[in-house]
């Protein structure tokens, strides 16, 4: 049995979506067959169904790179092969506005997880294999999307020490989110496969303190991102 995620071994699917809200998971869940939810401990609430005959395990993953990353790795150990991050983010750029999306094909390790893990210079990149198959699906699915790198962050609410959003802007980053750097470091590290993609709910440039994710235009997002991870699961 893991530890964190209360899972036995060998009790999950090897195609996992992984998104950070328990509830979202939820919904996740209820488009899937035969849904059963084998586990919820913590924010890590995990479900096994079918997709279009494909076993799926869907898994939440809370808010946060060191709490994901215990889910990543008991996941990994639990028989996870390849695995679809589907989350929100804030925006960089007008041109990708709340409501459209990210296909993100690696992120900056802005975070303190990944340096307690791998040296400095090690980067967080998507498969590209993944990659490839999920813009496929966001092809089919007629949404407005960039694919570029995203930003992955500890500090949702500012303090004193700003994160250095417009430098990674100026970068060419598209977006900032909290735990795909760490899925990323982890997969390359396990030896499995990961991407990840994005509704954007609002702009990273914001004050936090004025977020409200809760729109139909960023629920629609989810819903579509939802639809692509699922797709990208039946064809893979
Ligand atoms: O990754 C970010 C974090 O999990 C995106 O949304 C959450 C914060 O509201």
């Amino acid at each position: 049995m893991l530890p964190n995620i209360q899972v036995e071994e060998g009790s999950i699917s090897e195609k996992v979506i992984v998104c950070g809200s328990p509830n979202r998971a939820k919904v996740i869940g209820e488009r899937l067959d035969h849904a059963e939810e084998i586990a919820y401990s913590r924010e890590y609430r995990i479900i096994n169904g079918y997709y279009k005959g494909e076993k799926i395990t869907v898994a939440s993953h809370g808010v946060g790179a060191p709490g994901a990353a215990v889910c990543f790795e008991e996941l990994i150990k639990a028989g996870a092969k390849k695995i679809i991050r589907v989350g929100t983010a804030g925006s960089y750029t007008e041109a990708l506005p709340p409501g459209s999306l990210i296909i993100a094909d690696s992120a900056v390790r802005a975070d303190g997880l990944t340096r307690q893990l791998v040296p400095e210079g090690v980067p967080a990149v998507a498969d590209f294999k993944m990659l490839l198959k999920l813009e496929e699906s966001a092809k089919k699915a007629n949404v407005t999307y960039g694919l570029g790198t995203i930003a992955t962050v500890d500090a949702f609410y500012a303090g004193p020490v700003k994160i250095p959003h417009m430098l990674y802007k100026e970068s060419g980053v598209l977006g900032a989110e909290m735990e795909l750097a760490a899925l990323y470091v982890i997969a390359r590290l396990r030896g499995v496969s990961a991407v990840g993609i994005f509704a954007l709910d609002g702009y990273a440039f914001a004050d936090m303190n004025d977020y409200n994710p809760h729109k139909d235009v960023v629920n629609a997002a989810i819903q579509a991102e939802i639809d692509i991870a699922l797709d990208t699961f039946a064809n893979l």
